[in-house]
């Protein structure tokens, strides 16, 4: 039975995407899944730009560079809040170029933009905004240093910050994904967390562990597909979910969540 959710006002009206490259198939990974089909990935990214668009989104598409492989995954490279705009520091080193691109396409929307610094690293796959509050995860990516600069740039926006310490995954949002309504989805190491008792939690099971990666856009959840199980909790929490497909990122660790820059 579908619950009745409460409607809240549409909080995003654009997102930024950038279309996959050729060397998409040099990407990093720790997933063996095979590498990606580059035009198959091309197409799938293509259904998940309209699927931003369903959700009522400007979807700005930056082009293609091939001297970065994971730069379709322009999640990574900024943290937007309602308030500020935060340029990040990946800790992978072959992605630390790919703010640049990023960086000049937020100028005519942000005022307010800050930069994480050396020795500083962060990527925004580790960050969950939930209100005025991020969690940020430290992992392989993301260290102290980074996190610091964060919590710092976010109390001069009025806004705050915490840490979260990961154990087996990538990023911090490979694992939850927060759904408005006190909802929040999580697998694996995340459920028991004391920080994350305050929340309702849809706990994903372990085998479809990839599908914790949702995005909540407007009141909609895009779910990845080939999830059923992940699906018809989120439907039972009373949202409309629309399935992609993103397999060909799935096999360099990306999710839902990574393809795209909401704001
Ligand atoms: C990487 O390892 O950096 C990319 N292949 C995948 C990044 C996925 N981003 C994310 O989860 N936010």
């Amino acid at each position: 039975m579908k619950k009745q959710l409460e409607q809240e006002p549409p909080l995003f009206s654009k997102a930024i995407a950038r279309t996959p490259c050729r060397n998409l198939v040099n990407g990093l990974t720790t997933a063996h899944l095979g590498a990606p089909d580059y035009e198959k990935a091309l197409a799938q990214h293509r259904e998940y730009i309209r699927a931003l668009r369903t959700c009522g989104l400007e979807v700005i598409v930056l082009e293609a560079d091939d001297n970065y492989p994971d730069s379709t995954f322009v999640e990574d490279t900024a943290l937007l809040t309602p308030r500020c705009a935060v340029i990040t520091r990946p800790g992978a080193p072959s992605r630390r170029g790919e703010v640049d691109a990023v960086r000049d396409a937020l100028r005519e929307h942000y005022a307010n933009i800050q930069s994480i610094r050396e020795p500083g690293t962060l990527e925004a796959g580790d960050v969950m905004m939930v209100g005025d509050h991020c969690y940020i995860g430290l992992s392989r990516r993301t260290n102290e240093a980074g996190a610091r600069q964060l919590i710092e740039i976010l109390e001069t926006c009025g806004m705050t910050g915490s840490t979260v310490t990961l154990k087996n995954v990538l990023h911090l949002k490979s694992g939850v994904a927060y759904l408005k309504n006190n909802n929040l989805l999580a697998t694996g190491e995340f459920p028991s967390k004391p920080e994350f008792q305050r929340f309702n939690i849809l706990k994903i099971h372990l085998d479809e562990s990839y599908a914790a990666n949702c995005v909540w856009i407007n009141g909609s959840v895009l779910v990845p597909k080939g999830f059923p199980k992940a699906s018809a909790t989120i439907q039972e929490a009373g949202y409309d979910t629309i399935e992609v497909d993103v397999s060909e990122f799935q096999k360099l660790d990306g999710g839902l969540s990574c393809l795209s820059l909401r704001f």
